[in-house]
């Protein structure tokens, strides 16, 4: 019998330093008693994921989603914008704050990034630019994405909220596009508690995107432009730096678990762990997604979701509602438009991946799902009076 989780595993837990060395840093702060506002630390971290990005065109920022606000705003990006519906919300509302249209288009099936054969199809005269999404950390198809932009003279974003870290073919992921947008939330794998970074291809945005994140100030008597206040500070920078340092060791741990996930998930039946990287990807690990085949698993993927809680099992359903069926982008698209993206929300489940679970955890929380799938299967007769029977747990109330 598998017994429940002592404590709540969720979906993700953000990788910590070591609080000594958190401590130090803090304590560096208080003596200068610069806590914000391009302090030394933010420039120090600033010129360390320079590095790391291999690109000076980096610029840090108070979270992801300002940061991709300040992207679109700063690039003069109007009109219509292709994207996709499977994804986070702050995708689409960053558009829609710089009053930029959303036209969405499918997703292919494999790592559920845009089609780029349904973008071509999608492009009008109004159309001024294309922002695909890394989803889960898997590369856009980055070629055809290229080709269709250069041919149609549009402008190419990625929200790469989920790709820190990830490389094609060596070159790291934010040197593809114009421009890239990283989110540095606690819940991504390298993290700054809040935080976001763009790179950009072109090294003239710099100063722009400055000016934006900082009200447009110059100096003290000159404003240059209209700007809001989206600011990375100290104490975000810190905790960047730190955990930095580790990324080699996160990623690796990561791995360890989607193998073993994978290994673990294999025998069972309509539970399809999302394709591995592509050939010339080096991959963070960022999710762990996997799709349930109701009619072949035995019930619902909702049903698996709901009976892991019974376990202390907190799995999350990203990224189900499509942005499309939320209340706000209701009616932007037909009635059996989008069947790709609509089929894989049906059917998501991304299971928890993060430095602190053990390869025994992973095989404990597959086990769990196994369970789920025999205790939901119609018995044989026979069986039913069975010693074997799966028992329900006590205390917990059963699941319908
Ligand atoms: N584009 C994409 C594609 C994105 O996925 C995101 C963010 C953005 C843009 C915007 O970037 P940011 O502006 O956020 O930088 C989370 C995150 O808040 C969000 O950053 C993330 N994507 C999204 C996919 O997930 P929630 O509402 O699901 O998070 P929450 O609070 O339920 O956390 C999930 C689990 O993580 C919890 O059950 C427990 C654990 N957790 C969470 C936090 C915050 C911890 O253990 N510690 C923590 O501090 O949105």
């Amino acid at each position: 019998m598998i017994q429940p989780f002592d404590k709540p595993i969720y979906v993700t837990r953000p990788w910590l330093p070591r609080l000594e060395d958190f401590q130090k840093g803090l304590a560096e702060i208080w003596e200068r008693a610069i806590l914000t506002n391009n302090g030394p630390v933010v420039q120090r971290f600033r010129d360390e994921l320079a590095e790391y990005c291999q690109t000076d065109n980096v610029c840090l920022f108070a979270n992801g989603t300002l940061a991709l606000q300040i992207a679109l705003q700063g690039m003069g990006i109007t009109g219509d914008v292709i994207t996709t519906p499977y994804t986070f919300v702050a995708t689409v509302h960053s558009l829609f704050w710089n009053k930029v249209r959303p036209v969405f288009v499918d997703i292919e099936p494999e790592h559920y990034t845009l089609d780029a054969e349904k973008v071509e199809e999608a492009i009008t005269p109004w159309t001024s630019a294309i922002l695909g999404v890394h989803l889960y950390g898997h590369p856009c198809r980055l070629e055809e994405l290229e080709g269709i932009a250069r041919r149609h003279n549009l402008k190419l974003l990625y929200d790469a909220a989920h790709a820190f870290g990830v490389r094609v073919n060596g070159r790291p992921i934010g040197q593809f596009g114009d421009l890239s947008m990283f989110s540095f939330h606690a819940t991504k794998l390298f993290h700054t508690i809040e935080g976001g970074m763009l790179t950009f291809g072109d090294g003239a945005l710099r100063r722009r995107f400055d000016y934006l994140k900082d009200f447009g100030i110059e100096n003290e008597t000159e404003v240059v432009m209209p700007g809001t206040n989206a600011k990375m500070n100290e104490l975000q920078a810190l905790m960047g730096r730190l955990v930095l340092r580790s990324m080699g060791e996160i990623v690796e741990k990561r791995r360890q678990i989607a193998e073993t996930y994978r290994r673990e998930l294999a025998p069972i039946a309509g539970i399809r762990a999302a394709a591995p990287a592509a050939p010339g990807v080096e991959y963070n690990y960022a999710y762990f997604p996997i799709e349930v085949d109701e009619r072949e698993f035995g019930t619902s993927r909702d049903d698996l979701y709901q009976g892991m809680k019974e376990w202390n099992v907190f799995a999350r359903r990203y990224f189900y509602p499509l942005v499309t069926d939320f209340p706000c982008y209701r009616g932007i698209v037909r009635e059996g438009e989008l069947p790709v993206a609509r089929g894989v929300a049906s059917r998501i489940i991304t299971l928890p991946i993060f430095s602190d679970l053990e390869p025994h955890d992973v095989v404990r929380i597959c086990g769990i799902i196994r369970h789920i799938q025999e205790r939901r299967r119609p018995m044989p007769r026979t069986a039913v009076s069975s010693p074997e029977r799966p028992q329900r747990l006590p205390g917990r109330s059963p699941a319908s």
